[in-house]
């Protein structure tokens, strides 16, 4: 029976199946193993998910009929009586304190299967920590870094159907970044991505529809503007916090977030400022889904103005 290894469809996601497969290959000697994206709406049926096979998932929700389960997501339960299911073991490991997965399956590896994967792994893990949880240095870095990690997240961004990271994830089975990232027709995707980029910063200014007291509040709904999600600070390296309007496949979506380069610690939490809104989130990163445009946009200078209630005068 085959083994498909189900993966939440981002750098850390993509990285954490390969070095996955590459556990169960070199260390268990499996051979009959496939991989797959698995898509937030793929929860609705959760409890069905998988059925009658045999799979393993990473870096998403926890699902007590996996046969190898690995995430660093707090919000990984669905409801209690999934978590209530966890156990740490042989075969699953959740670690909410990771900044990404990879480093989850590294560690899960050495200590529990005693197997050492390639440093190519150990590098990879590094990435992800970075990416995943935004640490990168400058926003200039994060935007225009030319390390072939971030070339293939740039790549991923332009990605020609959903099922392309599944490539991606073959090649870094048994590859390096550096190799992987070199490949030709990736590099003609990360080029396009960096037109996009470039395009996305120069067309944010004309969507800012206020900036006051260091929270800046924009309208990126038209399907004729390109995004790029760190544009605000970019443009406004200043800024402490951003909240925008976004389309997204079913209807319009308010993000809101602290300047990863000005962060707050903690001292505003912007998930519950949402949740007030019928959002939710993190402290430093959260979100709200009013019902239609004109609604976002009101609901969007809601939130700026509860934000800047409390960074005090
Ligand atoms: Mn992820």
């Amino acid at each position: 029976m085959t083994l498909r290894i189900h993966y939440h469809r981002d750098f850390d996601g993509i990285a954490s199946a390969a070095l996955l497969a590459w556990c169960l290959r070199e260390g268990f000697g499996r051979k009959d193993l496939a991989w797959s994206g698995v898509n937030y709406d793929r929860r609705r049926d959760w409890e069905a998910f998988g059925e009658g096979t045999e799979f393993a998932i990473v870096d998403f929700h926890f699902h007590p009929r996996a046969a190898y389960w690995f995430d660093h997501h707090p919000t990984t339960f669905l409801d209690e009586s999934y978590r209530a299911k966890y156990v740490e073991s042989d075969r699953w490991k959740f670690d909410p304190d990771a900044d990404s997965c990879p480093p989850v399956i590294l560690r899960h590896a050495r200590a529990r299967w005693k197997i050492e994967p390639p440093e190519r792994f150990v590098e990879i893990g590094r990435w992800a920590d970075v990416i995943d949880a935004a640490k990168y240095p400058t926003v200039e870095d994060a935007l225009f870094g030319d390390r072939a990690a971030y070339r293939l997240v740039r790549a991923l961004t332009v990605a020609p159907h959903a099922d392309w990271s599944d490539t991606l994830v073959e090649a870094l089975v048994d590859r390096g970044l550096e190799e992987t990232a070199a490949d030709p027709k990736i590099e003609k995707m990360h080029q396009r991505a960096c037109r996009n980029r470039d395009r996305a910063l120069k067309e944010f200014p004309s969507t800012v529809l206020s900036v006051e007291k260091d929270v800046l509040v924009y309208d990126a709904s038209s399907d004729k503007i390109r995004r790029e999600r760190f544009a605000p600070f970019y443009h406004h390296p200043d800024l402490l916090y951003c909240v925008g309007v976004i389309p997204t496949r079913s209807g319009f979506h308010i993000t809101a977030g602290e300047n990863p380069w000005k962060p707050s610690g903690g001292r505003i939490d912007i998930g519950a400022i949402c949740e007030r809104f019928g959002g939710g989130g993190h402290a430093t990163v959260g979100g709200a889904n009013p019902k239609n445009l004109e609604e976002c946009r009101n609901v969007a200078h809601a939130i700026a103005g509860e934000i800047r209630g409390r960074i005090g005068p």
